[in-house]
């Protein structure tokens, strides 16, 4: 089955916002296979967001990842990655579905709540970044039958 990482930025854990964000997906019918709350190091946020390093708002992007705790996870499901980018809406509020995470909780792209991995190979990597292959718990859930 697919797995994606997703992370409740440093915003949406200040606004209390991780239950809602767990909630949401626990309810699509996804599975929970790791999370955790943690800080990131500036090193881990250079490396996972290395992608944008020549960016304009890179040193803006690391500081604000950086600005307090995230609760990383790790969802499992047919079609997690597609779906979840889905359902967080696009990356700048300003253009995000009502409905969707940061359409319905954030304003401005520089704080928009969510981090979503956007392909397998994105996945695959964010996944070895952040749990390294600790922290992830396979297991039956009995609610898959009634889901697939
Ligand atoms: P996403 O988070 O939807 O995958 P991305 O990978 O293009 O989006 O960018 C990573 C993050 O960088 C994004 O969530 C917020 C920030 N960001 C992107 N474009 C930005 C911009 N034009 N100005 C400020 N921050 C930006
Ligand atoms: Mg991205």
């Amino acid at each position: 089955m697919e797995k994606t990482f997703l992370m409740v930025k440093p915003d949406g854990v200040q606004r209390n916002l991780i239950g809602e964000i767990v909630s949401r997906f626990e309810k699509k019918g996804f599975q929970l296979v790791g999370a955790k709350l943690m800080q990131i190091p500036t090193e881990l946020a250079e490396e996972h967001y290395g992608e944008h390093k020549e960016r304009p708002f890179f040193g803006e992007l690391v500081d604000f990842i950086t600005s307090g705790p995230v609760f990383a996870m790790v969802w499992q499901g047919d079609n997690v990655i597609a779906t979840a980018r889905q359902m967080m809406g696009a990356t700048n509020p300003k253009d995000s579905a009502p409905g969707t995470i940061r359409g319905e909780y954030a304003a401005t792209v520089g704080k928009n709540i969510i981090h979503g991995s956007d392909s397998p190979e994105s996945a695959e990597r964010e996944i070895g970044l952040f749990f390294k292959g600790e922290g992830l718990v396979e297991y039956n859930k009995d609610a898959n039958n009634w889901v697939y």
